[in-house]
Order: C-alpha cells, then sequence, then structure tokens
C-alpha cells in the first residue's frame, strides 16, 4: 500500500509539472469564457507568446471579436511608466499575439475584447523574471 501511495505521488507531481508548463489564468468577463496561455512560466523579459481562447454563454468558440492585448509597468524610480499595445490575431479558434515584456517585475496586462461595439476587459498581473 505504501508503495502505491509514493507512485501516487509521483504520478501527481510529473503531471503538476506538465500542467503547470504554461502560465494560465481562466477568468469569466460579461458573458464570456475567457481561457489566456502564455507560453513561459513564469514569463520572461523578451518575448512571450499569448494565446486567447473565448467562448461564449453556450460554450462555443468565439471567433468574430476584435482582441488586443495591453500591457504596462507604472513608473518607479528611475523609470517612467511603459504602456504597449498588441493586436492579436486568429488563427483557428485562438487569438494569439506576441507580448514583449521590456524588464523584471510586475505587469499589468488587460485584454479587451471587443465585439459589436462592446468591449469586455479581462485584466491580471505577470511578474517577469
Ligand atoms: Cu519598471
Amino acid at each position: 500500500m505504501k508503495r502505491l501511495t509514493v507512485l501516487t505521488i509521483i504520478l501527481l507531481l510529473i503531471a503538476g509539472i506538465a500542467y503547470a508548463k504554461d502560465y494560465e489564468v481562466k477568468k469569466k468577463a460579461g458573458e464570456y469564457d475567457v481561457e489566456i496561455k502564455i507560453d513561459k512560466n513564469p514569463p520572461v523579459v523578451g518575448d512571450n507568446n499569448i494565446e486567447i481562447e473565448i467562448k461564449d454563454a453556450s460554450g462555443k468558440y468565439m471567433t468574430d471579436a476584435k482582441v488586443r492585448i495591453e500591457y504596462s509597468m507604472p513608473a518607479m524610480p528611475g523609470m517612467p511608466a511603459m504602456n504597449y499595445k498588441a493586436d492579436a490575431e486568429l488563427k483557428g479558434y485562438e487569438y494569439k499575439a506576441k507580448m514583449n515584456l521590456s524588464m523584471s517585475g510586475a505587469w499589468n496586462v488587460a485584454v479587451k475584447i471587443t465585439r459589436g461595439g462592446k468591449t469586455t476587459t479581462v485584466k491580471f498581473n505577470v511578474d517577469a523574471h
């Protein structure tokens, strides 16, 4: 029995590592379910690929929105505030963009989803290493 427990723990650890490969954010925004994945975990200084999946209230992928990413770092001693924007491009059912984080530290990220003249924003923070 003990051996089985150890094996189970090892398997769970492996599954955990595999799962933690991407930096993931899942949020409900208005009527949408938004899933955001960043290919670096933790996000890095430099290029990070970001993928966004949006599902409507019925669970269907939404592919007719305009998606833009805005990321910023507030001013700090010796550094003015930094603000960047990137338009995401639809590939299949995922919106993809590149986010270039120019320095390490905490960044505010806002994913802006515009559809039918209405914009819904999903906000989260990343700590770039
Ligand atoms: Cu800074």
